[in-house]
């Protein structure tokens, strides 16, 4: 029923030992070391919440959790790790959604999970500094007073950290206007796999002194180092947000929606996101959002949601609504219907129906998740290929897959192919790997457009990175890391 990789801890590594424990626990107050092993001898139920992940797919064998409180301390710990070759695994929210944030095998988890302070806020510059584990949610809350927002937004929220968006070089839903982490993020400061702090925590928006270090840091996955503070640019919040909801006949409508809605709201178009009919229905028979009117709803074979932030009120909403009359009021209407948000709680609800999917998907079944970069062309084919070619292998029905569903962020190009199972089984894996890695491969896309390789794609870097780049990735991986300790097995084949 488990995932796992064909993977074994490198030989060179060591599990962690009673004498470990000792150790740690003079780094650390007694409450901050969790493990099986004595002194502490914790019940093994202790460590189920970091030894699996959020879809319920890996489980590691880690024996013990620290949680350091300073980066001095996290410093300490990967130090003695360093010296007697233990595997580290650094573990945010845990909402990961590729296996990256549980051991493999037995390797120690260390937790962000009391770094949570917030360093300093600039409201002049916007410039936030904070711990790497505070929680994207609590980091929002804290700036909005100061009218700002965070440059990124997903369904995790609630309980990612700041330190695993960076790790993972999250996208989510605000990319298309904010751009992504490579850009926002100003400053880093990082525990190297030897102990050592790297300081490079600036608030500077330019800074051209050689190479940029800190962006191999932003989506490595925690194999180079632990990234204890984080120093981000927060954009103003905009002084008004609009969202509607279009119903459209078909997927080929999509396309020239979104060159329309780019023409016609410049500026102002802050999301333009997609989910097709079933992914709406679950969302909607999982709570998620409320439901369109049937009206809304006869005839669509997929929803667009479309955000716009800007500037002034009454400018966007004119801009909003003159949209929709020209959507509305074409001869060859691209779209069936509008349900523009009249409240902020019908705001809201809006953008529940997208971003609560995942969530809804969890509850209806256990989820292959493929999240690749392909032409916006081919999202609908992607979807019913895959969807054809499981029918074809006799695996389409209640007892196998339940579901072929098609969401995403249209403006970023990304989708997600997510496959709805009754269960994870080896015969439903075959089927679809390496069959969706070849499409991606065909369109030259990308396997991981957002969500990173973990350890469930280490085996399918090669379809989208060439020998060249794998072999300087290696490299760049023995600098940092020549022990290996870093996150043992994730991301590099
Ligand atoms: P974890 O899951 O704990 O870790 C992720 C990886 O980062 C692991 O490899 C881990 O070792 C490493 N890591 C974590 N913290 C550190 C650190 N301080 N230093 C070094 N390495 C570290 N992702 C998107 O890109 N866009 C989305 O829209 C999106 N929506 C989601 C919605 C839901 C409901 C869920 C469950 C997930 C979603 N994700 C999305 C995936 C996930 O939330 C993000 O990847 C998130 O950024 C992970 O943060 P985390 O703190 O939970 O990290
Ligand atoms: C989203 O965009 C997330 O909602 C999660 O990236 C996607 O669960 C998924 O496949
Ligand atoms: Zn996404």
């Amino acid at each position: 029923r488990v995932c796992r990789a064909a993977y074994a801890t490198a030989p060179s590594l060591n599990p962690v030992i009673e004498q470990d424990i000792h150790h740690f626990s003079k780094i650390l107050p007694s409450t901050s070391v969790v493990s099986t092993l004595s002194p502490v001898a914790s019940p093994a139920s202790d460590l189920d919440q970091f030894n699996n992940d959020w879809m319920g797919k890996y489980k590691g064998q880690a024996t013990t959790v620290v949680k350091p409180k300073s980066t001095h301390e996290v410093s300490q710990i990967v130090r003695h790790c360093w010296e007697r070759r233990i595997g580290v695994v650094p573990q945010g929210g845990n909402t990961g959604l590729v296996g990256g944030s549980i051991p493999l095998k037995d390797e120690l988890v260390l937790s962000l999970a009391n770094m949570n302070k917030v360093r300093s806020f600039d409201p002049i510059s916007g410039v936030l500094v904070a711990d790497a584990g505070c929680i994207l949610q609590s980091l929002t809350d804290y700036i909005a007073p100061h009218n700002h927002i965070m440059p990124l937004d997903l369904g995790a929220k609630g309980s990612c950290q700041i330190g695993g968006n960076v790790s993972t070089n999250a996208g989510g839903l605000r990319l298309l206007r904010y751009g992504s982490l490579h850009g926002t993020v100003l400053g880093l400061e990082v525990v190297l796999p030897d102990g050592t702090i790297l300081d490079q925590l600036t608030t500077l928006r330019k800074d051209n002194t050689g190479y940029d270090l800190k962006q191999l840091f932003i989506g490595s996955e925690g194999t180079l180092g632990v990234i204890t503070g984080v120093s981000i640019l927060t954009p103003p919040a905009p002084q008004a947000s609009n969202n509607v909801i279009l119903a459209l006949p078909k997927f080929d409508n999509v396309l020239p929606l979104y060159k329309l809605v780019k023409q016609q709201l410049s500026e102002i178009l802050s999301a333009f996101e997609f989910i097709d009919r079933t992914a709406y229905e679950l969302a909607v028979k999982h709570g998620q959002g409320r439901a369109l009117s049937d009206e809304d709803v006869r005839g669509a074979a997929c929803f667009v949601l479309v955000e716009t932030s800007g500037g002034r009120r009454e400018h966007d909403e004119e801009k909003l609504n003159h949209l929709l009359e020209t959507l509305l009021e074409a001869e060859k209407p691209l779209i069936n219907t509008g349900v523009l948000s009249q409240s902020p709680a019908q705001f809201s609800s809006l953008w529940a129906l997208r971003e609560g999917v995942t969530e809804a998907i969890s509850k209806e079944g256990k989820a292959y998740k493929y999240d690749i970069s392909v032409p916006l062309s081919s999202f609908q084919d992607v979807v019913d290929g895959t969807r054809e070619h499981l029918r074809s292998k006799g695996l389409l029905n209640d007892s196998a897959v339940k579901h072929v569903i098609g969401y995403g962020h249209v403006g970023d190009g990304n989708l997600h192919l997510n496959v709805v199972a009754e269960s994870y089984s080896p015969e439903i894996q075959a089927a679809l790997e390496p069959y969706v890695y070849e499409v991606v491969a065909s369109h030259r896309g990308s396997v991981s457009a957002e969500h990173g390789i973990g350890s469930m794609k280490t085996h399918a870097l090669h379809y989208s990175k060439d020998e060249v780049s794998i072999a300087l990735m290696k490299k760049i991986k023995e600098i940092f890391d020549p022990r290996g300790i870093m996150n043992p097995g994730k991301v590099l084949p």
